[in-house]
């Protein structure tokens, strides 16, 4: 994907600063350390856009960037990743009520991304967030990341047993996409299924909309 422009629109701690642009979001969720920034940084062809590490829990805030490709403007949204033990039970439920405080009365949000790890199987923090969002009738889509981490043929059974996890759960017609951010993998197929929730709003989805 071409990516004419991204910015780091606001980083914020309170459900109250969220921005207000009407451009439609696309929301990253993941445990933490699953690659979340990373992935957003090679979505936008960025090396530092998002703050990355090797420390579980670096990003504390809702970091807001503002993307704009050929197909469309909207906002990705980096969330703290949830399921870090080292941190405080208080720090651990502000988060939770910063996450839900997003996730739950977000107007302009299209698509929630969850991400997952190749490697580790769904836990119930992940099929309680997939659950939830289909009763509060969020999309959503998974994201398979680090699958370079997995030679060819160890990957693609991996992936079948991950889909399998998830199988009864899925909505009609999506798939699991497997992405390496190192390796620069899946990204197109990743773009594919951004547009494909928030539809166009580009220039020229702008002119589309405008015509009576
Ligand atoms: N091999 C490999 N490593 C990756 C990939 N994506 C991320 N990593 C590594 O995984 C670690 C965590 O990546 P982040 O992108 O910071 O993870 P995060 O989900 O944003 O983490 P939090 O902000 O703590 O929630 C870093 O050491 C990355 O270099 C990938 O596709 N392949
Ligand atoms: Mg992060």
């Amino acid at each position: 994907m071409k990516i004419l422009q991204a910015e780091l629109l606001a980083s914020c701690g309170r459900t109250d600063q969220f921005p207000d642009t009407g451009l439609p979001e696309v929301a990253f969720l993941g445990r933490s350390n699953v690659g979340k920034s990373s992935l957003l940084n090679a979505l936008v062809g960025r090396k530092q856009l998002a703050r990355t590490s090797s420390t579980p829990g670096k990003t504390r805030l809702i970091h807001f960037y503002q993307v704009r490709t050929p197909a469309a403007e909207l906002l990705l949204v980096d969330l703290p990743g949830y399921g870090w033990a080292k941190v405080s039970r208080k720090e651990r439920e502000s988060w939770g009520r910063l996450i839900e405080g997003y996730l739950e009365s977000r107007p302009p949000l299209r698509l929630a991304v969850l991400l997952q790890d190749l490697r580790r199987d769904f836990s119930e923090d992940e099929t309680l967030l997939l659950e939830w969002l289909s009763e509060r009738a969020v999309p959503w889509q998974v994201l398979v990341t680090k699958a370079d981490k997995l030679k060819p043929m160890r990957r693609a059974k991996r992936l079948k047993e991950l889909a399998a996890q998830v199988e009864d759960r899925m909505p009609e017609g999506r798939r699991l996409i497997a992405t390496s951010s190192s390796a620069r993998q899946g990204l197109d197929t990743a773009w594919q299924a951004i547009v494909g929730a928030v539809g166009p709003t580009g220039p020229a989805g702008a002119a589309e909309r405008s015509d009576p």
